[in-house]
């Protein structure tokens, strides 16, 4: 499920197409949207047949029917709240890049402990960061931090 406006997206697929029904949560069924996909003739989904197969649509309403509705499930990111986050990646990015002495992508536990403003706690964190345990830190592992 995922939101489009105030709309969430539902979607069921057979054998032979994907069904996506767009409808605000709560709303009569007659409101929704439909997107129809024949994955034999075009597995891209370039074409919406919503409108020109309404049987085959008709058909697979009936088991969407069967289905609980959509429901928000997650919070919606606003564009200021994604643009926080990517800074705040880059800035991550960043320190890496500055911790990477020898620019071999990777920081090793020397690189990465050098000029940590907390000496003690710092050690600490390293093997979490390290989640596939290789003794060093990927820059993904490095902008996860364990997470
Ligand atoms: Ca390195
Ligand atoms: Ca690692």
């Amino acid at each position: 499920m995922y939101p489009r406006g105030g709309r969430l997206g539902r979607a069921i697929r057979t054998k032979r197409y994907r069904i996506v029904e767009w409808k605000v949560p709560g709303s009569s069924a007659d409101s929704a949207e439909f997107e129809l996909y024949d994955y034999v003739e075009d597995p891209l989904e370039t074409k919406n047949l919503a409108a020109t197969q309404t049987e085959t649509l008709a058909d697979l309403r009936k088991i969407l029917a069967t289905h609980p509705e959509a429901m928000p499930q997650y919070r919606i990111i606003t564009p200021e709240q994604r643009a926080k986050k990517e800074a705040a990646i880059a800035k991550r990015v960043g320190a890496f890049k500055k911790r990477d002495q020898d620019k071999d992508g990777r920081l090793t536990r020397e690189e990465f402990l050098i000029g940590q403003p907390d000496p003690e706690e710092a050690p600490k964190r390293f093997p979490i960061f390290d989640r596939n345990g290789d003794g060093t830190l990927s820059e993904s592992e490095y902008v996860n931090a364990g997470k």
